[in-house]
């Protein structure tokens, strides 16, 4: 459970000074950290509309990628993308941070984006991710999640919402987790790399195992009709396949023209330079340790797990790994 007057701690900070690392503790059975924790009682309160759309995903498992693809197809390219970033225009639902957002909104307010939020009805500062949501602007709203299956608000199921769950091979989404770990203040600490694929297979990192997670989520897919379960590596091997089954599960129909553009738009070297969705307005991480939008690839893993890791890992992954209905590909 969460420390008493954690809550208290995460609005301590001000706007300039970083935040110190936060530590893991057991919540409900789930490896988490206060930074998604100290809303609780708010979240399992939230109150979906049944035309909300929610992108679930272990973290590092495309996301944002799957973020900005749903912008598009919804909203086209507007002004909006231009000043707004992706995490306020799809805002992370759990999250509660003192002058998190109001970090992004205070380094956006220069005149042409400060009329710019007015007119979305965007106030400043805004301090969860719950209150962004509450002033999104939009129809639909496009949420984001990392909870496990059974921590989110069942609001979402009365409501019978359209969930996206995007999950990623074990190995490189535990690559990409150790580096964003090293780059983000308000992450645990990650150690090194040895020790973090040890905290990794024993989901001692924030949101708990990504086995648990990935196969919560594979169960609910049998029970929830609405529940499209989607792949990186997929993604990776043909964007554009993924947009069309993302189109068919959302019931949009977009010209061929509007879809490439989209599949153009959200190409890893594009969505790199963009500022709105490459995170590098935001303060909480150091890109000098390593960007937000670092690689990008099917297979980086070969090139940070030894051989004796990646067998142990492999013989880990076996015995918990049991439905083999739900396959990963750990290159294409
Ligand atoms: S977060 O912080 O959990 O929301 O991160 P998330 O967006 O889920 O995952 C970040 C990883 O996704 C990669 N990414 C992409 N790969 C290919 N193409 C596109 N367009 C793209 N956008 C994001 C990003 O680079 C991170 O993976 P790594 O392996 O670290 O590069």
């Amino acid at each position: 459970m969460p420390r008493e007057g954690a809550a208290a701690d995460s609005m301590s900070f001000h706007q300039d000074k970083l935040p110190s690392r936060p530590e893991i503790f057991d919540f409900h059975g789930v490896s988490m950290t206060h930074y998604f924790t100290d809303n609780w009682e708010n979240i399992q309160n939230f109150q979906a509309r049944p035309d909300d759309i929610l992108i679930a995903t272990y973290p590092k498992a495309g996301t944002t990628w799957v973020s900005y693809i749903l912008d598009l197809l919804y909203f086209g390219q507007t002004e909006r993308q231009e000043v707004v970033p992706i995490y306020d225009r799809v805002p992370f639902l759990e999250i509660i941070i003192s002058s998190y957002s109001g970090i992004y909104l205070k380094k956006l307010l220069n005149p042409c984006s400060a009329s710019m939020l007015c007119s979305l009805h965007i106030s400043t500062p805004l301090h969860t991710g719950k209150d962004l949501v509450d002033n999104l602007p939009t129809s639909p709203r496009l949420i984001k999640t990392h909870f496990p299956v059974q921590f989110v608000p069942k609001s979402f199921w009365e409501q019978n919402c359209r969930i996206i769950y995007v999950a990623r091979n074990a190995k490189d989404n535990a690559v990409s987790y150790f580096h964003f770990d090293r780059m983000n203040n308000i992450q645990p600490e990650p150690g090194d790399w040895t020790d973090y694929v040890h905290r990794f297979m024993g989901g001692k990192v924030a949101f708990g195992s990504w086995y648990d997670h990935v196969n919560g989520w594979w169960k609910k897919k049998q029970t929830h009709s609405k529940l499209h379960y989607m792949f990186y590596e997929d993604l990776v091997e043909d964007t554009g396949r993924e947009i069309d089954k993302l189109c068919c599960f959302l019931g949009l129909s977009r010209s061929d023209e509007e879809k490439k553009r989209v599949t153009d738009g959200v190409h890893f070297d594009n969505m790199k330079k963009d500022n709105m969705a490459n995170y590098s307005t935001n303060s909480i991480m150091d890109f000098k340790i390593s960007p937000f939008m670092r690689k990008g690839k099917v297979g980086d893993w070969k090139n940070h797990f030894s051989e004796a890791q990646s067998e142990q890992f492999d013989e880990d992954y076996e015995k918990k790994m049991t439905d083999v209905t739900l396959q990963f590909r750990s290159e294409i």
